[in-house]
C-alpha cells in the first residue's frame, strides 16, 4: 500500500491520510578558520593551505595573504569529524615545527 495515503475499503474507511515523514537530516556544517600571528612563516601558513585543505598555489597564497592583513580566514567548510581532524592535524604539524600557528572550528 502506498505510504503517502492509504484509502479505505468497506473493512478500512476511515480516510485516514498517512504521510511519512523523511527521516534523514544533512548534517550540520563547520567552518574551519586560521588565527594569524606573528611568528608563524608565510610559506608554512600556504603548505598548510595546500596540504590539508587541498587548496592550489594560487588561493593558497590569497588566503594565507587575507589571515595575514585581517586576523582570521576561511580554509574550508566540513562536516564536524572531518573539520576537527583538519584542526588537529594542522595544530601537530605546527608543533612539531615549533610554530604558534592556531586553528579553530566554528558551527557554520
Ligand atoms: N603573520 C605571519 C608573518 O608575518 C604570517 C601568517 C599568516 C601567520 C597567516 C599565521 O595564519 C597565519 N610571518
Amino acid at each position: 500500500m502506498s505510504d503517502i495515503e492509504k484509502r479505505g475499503d468497506d473493512e478500512n474507511s476511515t480516510g485516514v491520510v498517512v504521510k511519512t515523514k523523511p527521516k534523514t537530516r544533512k548534517p550540520s556544517l563547520y567552518k574551519v578558520l586560521m588565527l594569524n600571528d606573528d611568528y608563524t612563516p608565510m610559506e608554512f601558513v600556504v603548505h598548510i593551505l595546500e596540504r590539508f585543505f587541498s587548496k592550489n598555489r594560487h588561493e593558497a597564497e590569497r588566503i594565507m595573504m587575507h589571515v595575514h592583513q585581517r586576523g582570521v580566514g576561511l580554509c574550508g567548510v566540513y562536516t564536524y569529524e572531518v573539520a576537527e581532524t583538519k584542526v588537529t592535524q594542522v595544530m601537530d604539524f605546527a608543533r612539531q615545527h615549533q610554530h604558534p600557528l592556531q586553528c579553530t572550528l566554528e558551527k557554520e
